[in-house]
């Protein structure tokens, strides 16, 4: 039996036509099933729902065979113990610096002044501040980032963004890109030797169909 992690939502949504490219049909819809474990059309397959910030934890420790997770999280997360055979180009955003409007990041930034970063990526906020020798007092949150400079929380965030529209919504704005976001493919390295025969044709499928949206 192989298993795949994945979480609800845009996850979920956009590794289907994967699934689909390697033959595989989850025979549950997620949003309307109670069940956290899916079946397949393919006996030996299997779909495990867990948090997306849970999915590298369980891929790790065997509790899934392969996951799918953003690189945000795997940062996040650390990475070890797991292969992580392809980029998925799915699920794409950025990860970014945004303040309120009125607040001139520029030139606090020029004088060096101590900045209240509220963030869920505290890994990469820190490595990205410290890079650009900036000092931070940072805020862990775990949601709703953009609350936080509205309410004198924090000076500034980094959160993902993709269209925009809730940093607009909310009256901040970008201030500087840190990263490429994008969902990976992640394997379990001992399944990966164990259930080669069952993990090799997925792989190859999934590399197939991303050449192909390429
Ligand atoms: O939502 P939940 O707390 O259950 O978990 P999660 O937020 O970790 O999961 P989910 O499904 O929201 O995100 C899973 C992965 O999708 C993330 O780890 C990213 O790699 C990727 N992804 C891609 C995004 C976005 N795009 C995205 N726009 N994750 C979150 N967002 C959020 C962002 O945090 C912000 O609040 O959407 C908002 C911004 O969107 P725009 O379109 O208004 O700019
Ligand atoms: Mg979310």
């Amino acid at each position: 039996m192989i298993t795949l992690a994945l979480s609800k939502g845009r996850i979920f949504d956009e590794t289907l036509p994967l699934l689909a490219a390697a033959g595989i049909e989850v025979l549950e819809d997620p949003e309307t099933s109670r069940k956290l474990i899916l079946a397949t059309n393919q006996p030996g397959v299997r779909v495990v729902l867990v948090r997306a910030t849970d999915v590298p934890t369980y891929v790790e420790y065997g509790g899934a065979d392969l996951g799918v997770t953003g690189r945000d999280t795997l940062i996040e997360h650390g990475g070890q113990g797991l292969y992580q055979p392809l980029d998925l180009k799915i699920a794409q955003c950025r990860m970014s610096v945004a303040v309120p409007s009125d607040f001139d990041y520029a030139s606090a930034v020029r004088q060096g002044s101590r900045l209240k970063v509220a963030t869920k990526y505290t890994t990469i906020a820190r490595e990205f501040f410290a890079s650009k020798g900036v000092h931070v007092d940072l805020i862990k949150l775990y949601g709703s980032m953009e609350l936080a400079p509205l309410t004198g929380l924090a000076d500034a965030i980094v959160d993902l963004v993709s269209t925009g529209k809730t940093l607009q919504a909310n009256n901040l704005v970008e201030v500087e890109r840190i990263m490429d976001i994008s969902s990976r493919l992640v394997v379990n390295q001992a399944a990966l030797k164990l259930k080669q025969a069952a993990i090799r044709p997925i792989l190859d499928a999934f590399s197939n169909a991303i050449e192909k949206n390429a």
